[in-house]
């Protein structure tokens, strides 16, 4: 049984469009202080795995805005139960030149205690780029910690907009992606674009084949 390790119900229920059999896991692994989000991804799944002992997918995710260099990145939860999404726009809104443009980036990691075929197929060598690129190979301090994990990737692109809609979570209501907000969508369209949706469209079909 896969155990999908997550305080957020938000993200279940995005999951299981992609996964109908995933468990979810309610466990606060400890999330590491980081400038990227796969090195707090890949010590959360092996902790998550130790703890569960069975099959663990940890979903680490963030919103970058582009004007303020990434931040809150990885973040993202500590600004939002702080500030509010509704003082992170307002900020955005008088320090930030139109179209204030910000991702949203996910990183998903898998453990099970087992080795991965090492044989690149053309999923593993986008995400190999995209966790290069979401540092997840710069994690010197625990780099002799022999449990293998394995990353999936996704982001999308859009801006940051006065609060729309009433759908999603998080910081949903002030992300904008081709003219709607991802609070105005239904979960399915959500999905279809969103940084999660891609990270697990990737990870579903790798995980059917083993
Ligand atoms: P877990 O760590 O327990 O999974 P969390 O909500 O703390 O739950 P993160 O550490 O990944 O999740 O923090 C992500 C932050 O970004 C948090 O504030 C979320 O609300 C927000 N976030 C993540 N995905 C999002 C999405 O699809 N839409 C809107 N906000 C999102
Ligand atoms: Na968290």
């Amino acid at each position: 049984m896969l155990r999908y390790v997550t305080t957020n119900s938000g993200k279940v229920r995005e999951a299981r469009e992609y996964l109908d059999a995933v468990e979810q896991l309610n466990y606060d692994y400890t999330e590491i202080q980081a400038a990227e989000l796969g090195p707090i991804a890949v010590r959360g799944a092996r902790e998550a795995y130790r703890h569960a002992g069975e099959p663990v997918l940890v979903d680490d995710a963030g919103l970058f805005v582009e004007g303020f260099d990434g931040f809150p990145g990885p973040y993202s939860a500590f600004v939002e139960h702080t500030l509010g999404i509704e003082t992170v726009q307002r900020l955005v809104a008088r320090e930030i030149d139109a179209p204030r443009r910000a991702s949203f980036r996910c990183v998903l990691a898998y453990c099970d205690g087992d080795a991965f075929d090492a044989s690149p197929d053309p999923v593993d060598r986008e995400d190999r780029a995209a966790a290069a690129a979401v540092g997840a190979d710069d994690d010197a301090d625990d780099a002799d910690d022999p449990l293998p994990v394995k990353l999936f990737t996704g982001s999308v692109r859009g801006r940051i907009v006065e609060p729309r809609g009433d759908g999603g979570f998080g910081y949903d209501p002030i992300f904008e992606h081709d003219g709607t907000t991802f609070a105005e969508m239904s979960a399915e369209a959500k999905n279809a674009v969103s940084h999660r949706g891609r990270a697990f469209a990737k990870f579903a079909s790798w995980y059917q084949e083993r």
